[in-house]
């Protein structure tokens, strides 16, 4: 049910054989997370619930658990996010522009953001029990020059964008807009924001481009480790105003996560396995 968790990769060409060693996270996989202390399993698996008792009364908390599956539906996704022999999880390709990415038929989802806000590093968590995926991550923003594909076996395909606003491509806008707007099997794209400091104007432009491309979208809230309950609660009610005064095409809930520490990434998987790859959720689970 769950992978192994070592991958051992021999380098032949060397009189002594080099020995690599993958290691998978221990909070990689669900069946380690479960095992932790009750309060910690719940914020884990629905990071909503570590904010809410913060909120004020009158707030209607009905938009933050939309999306909302049981623990055998995340452990219906998680195995969408396992690699096997007939179910490889590898990196495709990487491209400036749309033209030169292959038509493939399969879902694809793409993550966009502000440089530096956790692209890379938030795929590279969903992809933890892969982690012979290299999906490169950085201190410095800009790192991520290219459109990057990774294909989840034939089930969909994640886009890694480069990040705008602070040491951008210069071709950013030529790279990133024909992609979100021509690409036909686009199925959802995330929006990453950084939920220490909260919607910057890049953001709200970014913002602006996915409502005028007129498809499905959904904000993910990054980095929830770094800031304390009362930053993020003003960030995240700040978000929803914006979304709900200023959005049609925005998925109402946001998606807390914490690629430090795995909050939200369970969920996030399942949200991703169920709007891409297919897996049919208790009639109570979704939207
Ligand atoms: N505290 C904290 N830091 C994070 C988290 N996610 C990413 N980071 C850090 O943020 C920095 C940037 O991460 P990346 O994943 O490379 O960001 P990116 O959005 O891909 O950046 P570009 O490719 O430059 O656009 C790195 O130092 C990460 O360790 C998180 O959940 N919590
Ligand atoms: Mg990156």
């Amino acid at each position: 049910m769950f992978c192994l968790r070592l991958r051992l990769s021999l380098k032949p060409g060397t009189s002594v054989f080099t020995v690599k060693v993958h290691r998978v996270h221990k909070l990689a996989s669900l069946h380690k997370a479960v095992t932790l202390p009750p309060k910690k399993v719940q914020n884990i698996l629905y990071p909503f619930s570590s904010v809410e008792p913060y909120l004020d009364r009158s707030v209607d908390r009905t938009p933050f658990q939309l999306f909302h599956p049981s623990l055998e539906d995340l452990v219906k996704a998680e195995k969408v996010f396992c690699p096997s022999p007939s179910h490889k999880i590898d990196y495709f390709i990487s491209a400036e522009r749309v033209v030169q990415i292959p038509a493939l038929r399969q879902p694809e989802v793409c993550f966009i953001g502000r440089s530096n806000v956790g692209k890379s590093s938030l795929i590279k968590c969903l992809f933890a029990l892969a982690p012979d995926v290299e999906v490169r991550v950085s201190k410095t923003p800009g790192h991520t020059k290219k459109m990057n594909f990774f294909k989840v076996g034939k089930a969909f395909t994640i886009v890694d964008m480069p990040g705008y606003g602070y040491r951008e491509p210069k071709d950013f806008v030529e790279m990133v807009e024909p992609y979100l707007y021509t690409r036909t099997n686009l199925v959802r794209t995330f929006l990453l924001v950084d939920g220490s400091v909260g919607l910057q104007k890049a953001d709200l432009l970014a913002l602006e481009m996915c409502e005028d491309t007129r498809r499905p979208y959904v904000i993910v809230v990054t980095k929830i480790d770094k800031c304390n309950h009362g930053t993020l609660l003003m960030n995240l009610m700040n978000l929803q105003d914006v979304v709900n005064s200023q959005t049609s095409s925005c998925f109402p809930q946001p998606f807390l996560v914490s690629s430090h520490n795995f909050w939200g990434i369970y969920l996030l998987r399942c949200f991703i396995a169920h709007v891409a790859g297919g897996i049919r959720l208790r009639e109570s689970s979704h939207s």
